[in-house]
Protein backbone atom coordinates (compact mmCIF):
# COMPACT_ATOMS: atom_id res chain seq x y z
CA UNK A 1 0.00 0.00 0.00
CA UNK A 2 1.20 3.34 -0.87
CA UNK A 3 0.73 6.39 1.52
CA UNK A 4 1.33 10.17 0.46
CA UNK A 5 1.21 12.16 3.33
CA UNK A 6 2.03 15.92 2.06
CA UNK A 7 -0.65 17.55 0.23
CA UNK A 8 2.67 18.48 -1.80
CA UNK A 9 3.95 14.83 -2.40
CA UNK A 10 0.23 14.00 -3.17
CA UNK A 11 0.01 16.14 -6.12
CA UNK A 12 3.26 15.47 -7.52
CA UNK A 13 2.42 11.61 -7.24
CA UNK A 14 -1.14 12.25 -8.43
CA UNK A 15 0.55 13.28 -11.68
CA UNK A 16 2.41 10.32 -12.14
CA UNK A 17 -0.60 7.97 -11.20
CA UNK A 18 0.58 6.05 -8.29
CA UNK A 19 -0.98 3.20 -7.73
CA UNK A 20 0.28 -0.46 -6.66
CA UNK A 21 0.01 -2.77 -9.22
CA UNK A 22 -1.09 -5.49 -6.30
CA UNK A 23 -4.20 -3.00 -5.89
CA UNK A 24 -7.11 -3.03 -8.01
CA UNK A 25 -7.27 0.30 -9.70
CA UNK A 26 -10.18 2.95 -9.44
CA UNK A 27 -11.23 2.49 -13.14
CA UNK A 28 -14.13 3.56 -15.13
CA UNK A 29 -17.58 1.12 -15.19
CA UNK A 30 -17.61 2.04 -18.94
CA UNK A 31 -14.45 3.48 -20.38
CA UNK A 32 -15.29 4.03 -24.32
CA UNK A 33 -16.15 6.91 -25.63
CA UNK A 34 -15.48 9.32 -29.05
CA UNK A 35 -14.50 12.65 -29.47
CA UNK A 36 -18.14 14.80 -29.43
CA UNK A 37 -20.16 12.04 -27.75
CA UNK A 38 -21.56 12.66 -23.85
CA UNK A 39 -20.06 10.47 -21.53
CA UNK A 40 -21.23 9.12 -17.91
CA UNK A 41 -18.40 8.40 -16.06
CA UNK A 42 -19.18 6.21 -13.32
CA UNK A 43 -16.11 5.68 -10.87
CA UNK A 44 -15.89 2.43 -8.84
CA UNK A 45 -13.89 2.65 -5.57
CA UNK A 46 -11.96 -0.60 -5.19
CA UNK A 47 -11.11 -0.21 -1.60
CA UNK A 48 -10.72 2.19 1.04
CA UNK A 49 -6.84 3.28 1.83
CA UNK A 50 -4.80 0.86 3.81
CA UNK A 51 -7.92 0.35 6.64
CA UNK A 52 -9.25 4.03 6.63
CA UNK A 53 -12.45 4.51 4.76
CA UNK A 54 -12.41 7.10 2.15
CA UNK A 55 -14.13 10.43 3.13
CA UNK A 56 -13.20 12.52 -0.16
CA UNK A 57 -13.07 12.02 -3.82
CA UNK A 58 -11.99 14.59 -6.23
CA UNK A 59 -11.63 14.32 -9.86
CA UNK A 60 -9.90 16.70 -12.08
CA UNK A 61 -11.04 16.86 -15.31
CA UNK A 62 -9.18 17.08 -18.27
CA UNK A 63 -9.02 19.71 -21.11
CA UNK A 64 -11.80 19.30 -23.87
CA UNK A 65 -14.39 17.96 -21.40
CA UNK A 66 -17.27 20.19 -21.18
CA UNK A 67 -20.93 20.59 -19.75
CA UNK A 68 -20.41 18.82 -16.74
CA UNK A 69 -22.44 17.54 -14.24
CA UNK A 70 -21.92 15.58 -11.48
CA UNK A 71 -24.66 13.15 -9.40
CA UNK A 72 -24.95 14.51 -5.73
CA UNK A 73 -24.74 11.27 -3.31
CA UNK A 74 -26.85 10.72 0.13
CA UNK A 75 -24.55 11.57 2.83
CA UNK A 76 -22.45 13.54 0.56
CA UNK A 77 -20.81 17.33 0.00
CA UNK A 78 -21.09 17.67 -3.84
CA UNK A 79 -18.70 21.19 -5.18
CA UNK A 80 -17.87 21.55 -8.95
CA UNK A 81 -15.22 24.08 -8.71
CA UNK A 82 -14.52 25.96 -11.88
CA UNK A 83 -13.72 29.02 -13.41
CA UNK A 84 -16.08 31.43 -16.47
CA UNK A 85 -18.87 28.76 -15.96
CA UNK A 86 -16.65 25.58 -16.45
CA UNK A 87 -16.22 22.78 -13.78
CA UNK A 88 -12.72 21.75 -13.53
CA UNK A 89 -13.08 19.38 -10.45
CA UNK A 90 -16.00 17.44 -8.78
CA UNK A 91 -15.29 17.10 -5.15
CA UNK A 92 -17.49 14.38 -3.07
CA UNK A 93 -16.55 15.22 0.75
CA UNK A 94 -17.57 14.14 4.05
CA UNK A 95 -18.68 10.73 3.65
CA UNK A 96 -17.50 7.17 4.79
CA UNK A 97 -16.90 4.13 2.69
CA UNK A 98 -15.37 1.50 4.68
CA UNK A 99 -12.17 -0.34 3.10
CA UNK A 100 -13.97 -2.67 2.25
CA UNK A 101 -17.23 -1.18 1.14
CA UNK A 102 -17.89 -0.86 -2.47
CA UNK A 103 -19.34 2.38 -4.14
CA UNK A 104 -19.72 4.26 -7.00
CA UNK A 105 -19.51 8.19 -7.64
CA UNK A 106 -20.82 9.50 -11.14
CA UNK A 107 -20.79 12.29 -13.63
CA UNK A 108 -21.50 13.52 -17.08
CA UNK A 109 -19.66 15.22 -19.78
CA UNK A 110 -19.12 15.49 -23.02
CA UNK A 111 -15.76 15.58 -25.01
CA UNK A 112 -14.70 18.15 -27.79
CA UNK A 113 -15.36 17.29 -31.60
CA UNK A 114 -11.26 18.18 -31.70
CA UNK A 115 -9.81 15.66 -29.20
CA UNK A 116 -8.22 13.04 -30.57
CA UNK A 117 -8.79 9.55 -30.50
CA UNK A 118 -6.97 8.45 -27.47
CA UNK A 119 -6.97 7.63 -24.13
CA UNK A 120 -8.02 10.90 -22.11
CA UNK A 121 -6.49 10.50 -18.26
CA UNK A 122 -8.92 11.97 -15.46
CA UNK A 123 -6.54 12.73 -12.08
CA UNK A 124 -8.65 11.16 -9.20
CA UNK A 125 -7.20 11.50 -5.77
CA UNK A 126 -8.61 9.40 -2.64
CA UNK A 127 -8.83 11.12 0.67
CA UNK A 128 -8.98 9.05 3.82
CA UNK A 129 -8.38 11.27 6.49
CA UNK A 130 -4.80 12.23 6.02
CA UNK A 131 -4.17 9.18 3.81
CA UNK A 132 -4.44 9.94 0.11
CA UNK A 133 -4.10 7.69 -3.06
CA UNK A 134 -3.65 9.15 -6.80
CA UNK A 135 -5.65 7.23 -9.26
CA UNK A 136 -5.50 8.10 -13.35
CA UNK A 137 -8.45 6.49 -15.04
CA UNK A 138 -8.74 6.66 -18.77
CA UNK A 139 -11.33 6.97 -21.27
CA UNK A 140 -11.01 5.80 -24.96
CA UNK A 141 -11.82 7.89 -27.16
CA UNK A 142 -10.64 5.39 -29.95
CA UNK A 143 -10.98 1.53 -30.96
CA UNK A 144 -9.01 0.38 -28.86
CA UNK A 145 -10.26 -0.05 -24.96
CA UNK A 146 -8.18 2.51 -22.84
CA UNK A 147 -5.11 0.86 -22.26
CA UNK A 148 -2.32 2.09 -20.26
CA UNK A 149 0.88 0.21 -21.76
CA UNK A 150 0.19 0.81 -25.50
CA UNK A 151 0.76 4.26 -26.31
CA UNK A 152 1.85 3.50 -30.31
CA UNK A 153 4.32 4.84 -31.94
CA UNK A 154 7.17 3.77 -33.87
CA UNK A 155 9.78 1.00 -32.27
CA UNK A 156 13.09 2.63 -32.60
CA UNK A 157 16.17 0.33 -32.64
CA UNK A 158 19.77 0.88 -31.45
CA UNK A 159 22.21 -1.71 -31.07
CA UNK A 160 20.72 -4.59 -29.22
CA UNK A 161 17.90 -2.42 -27.70
CA UNK A 162 14.28 -1.58 -29.14
CA UNK A 163 12.31 1.75 -27.98
CA UNK A 164 8.98 2.09 -28.30
CA UNK A 165 6.22 3.69 -26.95
CA UNK A 166 7.73 6.98 -25.99
CA UNK A 167 5.59 9.59 -25.03
CA UNK A 168 5.19 12.34 -22.48
CA UNK A 169 1.74 14.37 -21.24
CA UNK A 170 1.22 18.17 -21.83
CA UNK A 171 2.62 20.42 -18.81
CA UNK A 172 0.76 23.58 -17.28
CA UNK A 173 2.44 27.23 -18.60
CA UNK A 174 4.41 27.39 -15.65
CA UNK A 175 4.98 23.73 -14.41
CA UNK A 176 9.01 23.13 -13.92
CA UNK A 177 9.08 20.05 -14.82
CA UNK A 178 7.76 16.94 -16.93
CA UNK A 179 8.01 13.42 -17.73
CA UNK A 180 9.04 11.29 -20.21
CA UNK A 181 8.02 7.68 -20.82
CA UNK A 182 9.21 4.66 -23.04
CA UNK A 183 9.57 0.67 -22.85
CA UNK A 184 12.94 -0.60 -23.85
CA UNK A 185 13.61 -3.81 -24.53
CA UNK A 186 17.30 -5.76 -24.44
CA UNK A 187 17.24 -8.10 -27.33
CA UNK A 188 21.01 -9.52 -26.87
CA UNK A 189 22.70 -10.95 -24.07
CA UNK A 190 24.61 -8.69 -22.67
CA UNK A 191 23.31 -6.11 -19.61
CA UNK A 192 23.32 -2.46 -21.36
CA UNK A 193 22.54 0.45 -18.82
CA UNK A 194 20.56 4.16 -19.76
CA UNK A 195 23.37 6.13 -18.66
CA UNK A 196 22.06 9.27 -19.34
CA UNK A 197 19.44 11.80 -21.32
CA UNK A 198 19.42 15.37 -22.70
CA UNK A 199 16.98 17.16 -24.60
CA UNK A 200 16.69 21.03 -25.85
CA UNK A 201 13.66 21.40 -23.27
CA UNK A 202 15.80 20.89 -20.31
CA UNK A 203 19.32 21.38 -19.06
CA UNK A 204 18.69 18.88 -16.80
CA UNK A 205 16.96 15.62 -17.69
CA UNK A 206 17.39 13.23 -14.90
CA UNK A 207 16.45 9.17 -14.45
CA UNK A 208 13.88 8.70 -11.38
CA UNK A 209 12.29 5.80 -9.79
CA UNK A 210 9.34 6.29 -7.47
CA UNK A 211 10.35 4.91 -3.87
CA UNK A 212 8.53 4.40 -0.86
CA UNK A 213 10.05 5.90 2.37
CA UNK A 214 8.84 5.15 5.97
CA UNK A 215 6.07 4.83 4.05
CA UNK A 216 5.87 8.34 2.03
CA UNK A 217 6.03 7.36 -1.71
CA UNK A 218 8.73 9.56 -3.35
CA UNK A 219 10.87 9.69 -6.46
CA UNK A 220 14.53 9.77 -6.09
CA UNK A 221 17.22 9.61 -9.19
CA UNK A 222 19.23 7.49 -10.48
CA UNK A 223 22.72 8.80 -10.32
CA UNK A 224 24.30 5.32 -11.95
CA UNK A 225 21.11 5.17 -14.37
CA UNK A 226 19.36 2.76 -15.20
CA UNK A 227 20.27 -1.34 -15.82
CA UNK A 228 18.30 -3.11 -19.32
CA UNK A 229 18.89 -6.45 -18.05
CA UNK A 230 19.76 -8.89 -21.06
CA UNK A 231 16.80 -10.21 -23.00
CA UNK A 232 14.70 -8.26 -20.79
CA UNK A 233 12.07 -5.23 -20.81
CA UNK A 234 12.19 -2.56 -18.91
CA UNK A 235 9.27 0.70 -18.71
CA UNK A 236 9.61 3.71 -17.68
CA UNK A 237 5.87 4.79 -17.36
CA UNK A 238 3.44 7.18 -14.94
CA UNK A 239 3.93 5.64 -11.50
CA UNK A 240 7.35 4.49 -11.85
CA UNK A 241 10.39 4.62 -13.31
CA UNK A 242 10.84 7.64 -15.32
CA UNK A 243 12.51 10.49 -17.02
CA UNK A 244 12.32 13.83 -15.12
CA UNK A 245 12.48 17.28 -17.61
CA UNK A 246 13.64 19.53 -14.80
CA UNK A 247 13.52 23.04 -15.20
CA UNK A 248 11.86 22.87 -18.64
CA UNK A 249 12.43 25.76 -21.21
CA UNK A 250 9.01 25.24 -22.32
CA UNK A 251 5.12 23.72 -21.62
CA UNK A 252 5.03 20.12 -23.47
CA UNK A 253 2.12 20.97 -25.89
CA UNK A 254 -0.14 18.02 -26.37
CA UNK A 255 -0.15 17.20 -29.96
CA UNK A 256 3.67 17.91 -30.26
CA UNK A 257 6.38 16.05 -29.15
CA UNK A 258 9.47 16.29 -26.94
CA UNK A 259 12.92 15.21 -28.38
CA UNK A 260 15.50 13.49 -26.11
CA UNK A 261 18.63 11.10 -26.60
CA UNK A 262 19.44 8.83 -24.72
CA UNK A 263 22.60 7.63 -23.84
CA UNK A 264 23.40 3.56 -23.40
CA UNK A 265 26.91 2.45 -22.27
CA UNK A 266 26.74 -0.29 -24.55
CA UNK A 267 23.99 0.91 -27.74
CA UNK A 268 25.44 4.65 -27.55
CA UNK A 269 22.93 7.04 -28.06
CA UNK A 270 19.93 7.59 -29.90
CA UNK A 271 17.11 10.28 -30.27
CA UNK A 272 13.87 9.59 -29.67
CA UNK A 273 10.49 12.05 -30.09
CA UNK A 274 8.56 11.48 -26.98
CA UNK A 275 4.37 11.84 -28.42
CA UNK A 276 2.95 14.53 -26.06
CA UNK A 277 -0.07 13.08 -24.70
CA UNK A 278 -3.19 14.84 -22.88
CA UNK A 279 -2.74 16.39 -20.18
CA UNK A 280 -4.38 13.94 -17.58
CA UNK A 281 -3.67 15.62 -14.25
CA UNK A 282 -5.00 19.61 -14.53
CA UNK A 283 -3.88 21.82 -11.73
CA UNK A 284 -1.38 19.66 -10.57
CA UNK A 285 1.29 21.33 -8.36
CA UNK A 286 4.91 19.59 -8.85
CA UNK A 287 6.97 22.07 -7.47
CA UNK A 288 7.81 19.25 -4.78
CA UNK A 289 10.29 18.36 -7.47
CA UNK A 290 11.87 21.43 -7.49
CA UNK A 291 15.71 21.39 -7.21
CA UNK A 292 16.31 17.91 -5.96
CU1 LIG B 1 10.57 12.32 -10.92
Amino acid sequence: MIRIASRAALAAASALAIASPAMAHMSFETAQSAPGEQFRGVLVLPHGCDGAPTDTIRVTLPHGFTDVSAEAKDGWTLETPGNDGDVSQIVWSGGAVPDDGHETFAFTGTFADDLPETDILFAVEQMCGDVALGWEPAVSLGDAPADHGHHGGDTITVGALELSGAFTRATLPNAPVGGGYVTITNTGDEADRLVSAQSSFSPDVQIHEMAVVNDVMDMRQLPEGLEIPAGETVTLAPGGLHMMFMNISQPFVQGESVPVTLVFDRAGAVEIDLAVQAFGASGMDMSSHEGH
